[in-house]
């Protein structure tokens, strides 16, 4: 029998990613939350030692870490329904996003909510910077809003590893007492994040808002911030 759990924390982006990919590919899974603010599990540190860091993947009791990582093992391992695309060149595009996203867009995101004044105005800047350009590589893989997800016709790889950060959207807005400019500036990423809403497993995944913005408070009040 095969055994699937997933070292969690239900308000990272990072861990949603696997959620969803579980989900989407049918597979059964036992779910364990870590609390990031206090002690981390014996188990976390033993499966992650390098990182200490959720999610991990423990499939039959071997450990998988690093959230983009893990969702190409997935996408290998039950490949009833691909995650990534077909071809290698879309392949590398798909990879290339969900790295930009980590590196850029992530980063200004960390920014938002650890920083104030200048630092702020810059982080927020940074970040509407990250989703012009993932409009653009939208409108690109869409063929200009004709096709539905940025795995084309089907929600894939690329999708999951974006939509997880959606939930943090309210959260980067309260701290940095912004709106994003979804419908005039992003209206494909607008329209493109109410299509990956309606989906089951995204549901499932994506904790209420107010909850992360309640994580992201805690985390700033560590940091002491203010
Ligand atoms: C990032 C995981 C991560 O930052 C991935 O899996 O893709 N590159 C990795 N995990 C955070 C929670 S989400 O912000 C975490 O576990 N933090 C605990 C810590 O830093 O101690």
């Amino acid at each position: 029998m095969e055994h699937v759990k997933v070292l969690s924390s239900s308000i990272s982006a990072f861990t949603m990613r696997v959620l969803i990919g579980l989900e989407e590919k049918g597979v059964k899974y036992e779910y364990q939350e870590e609390n990031l603010l206090a002690k981390k599990s014996d188990l976390l540190l033993q499966m992650n030692p390098v990182y200490k860091k959720v999610p991990v993947l423990i499939h039959n009791g071997k450990p998988i870490c690093e959230s983009l990582i893990i969702l190409q093992y997935i996408d290998e391992t039950w490949d009833s329904k691909p995650l990534l695309p077909s071809k290698p060149y879309d392949r590398a595009i798909a990879r290339f996003w969900a790295d930009f996203a980590d590196k850029k867009f992530f980063d200004s995101g960390v920014r938002i909510v650890k920083s104030k004044d200048e630092a702020l105005e810059e982080a927020k800047h940074d970040m509407l910077e990250s989703l012009q350009f993932l409009e653009g590589a939208l409108k690109e893989i869409s063929a200009e809003g004709s096709l539905p997800f940025f795995g084309g016709k089907d929600f894939g790889f690329l999708d999951i590893a974006l939509i997880s950060f959606a939930s943090w959207f309210h959260a980067y807005e309260s701290i940095g007492n912004f709106k994003i400019p979804f419908e005039s500036e992003y209206p494909l990423l607008d329209a493109w994040v109410k299509r990956c809403m309606e989906r089951d497993s995204v549901k499932k995944a994506l904790p209420p808002a107010d909850r992360v913005l309640e994580f992201a408070l805690q985390v700033r009040k560590i940091y002491d911030v203010d």
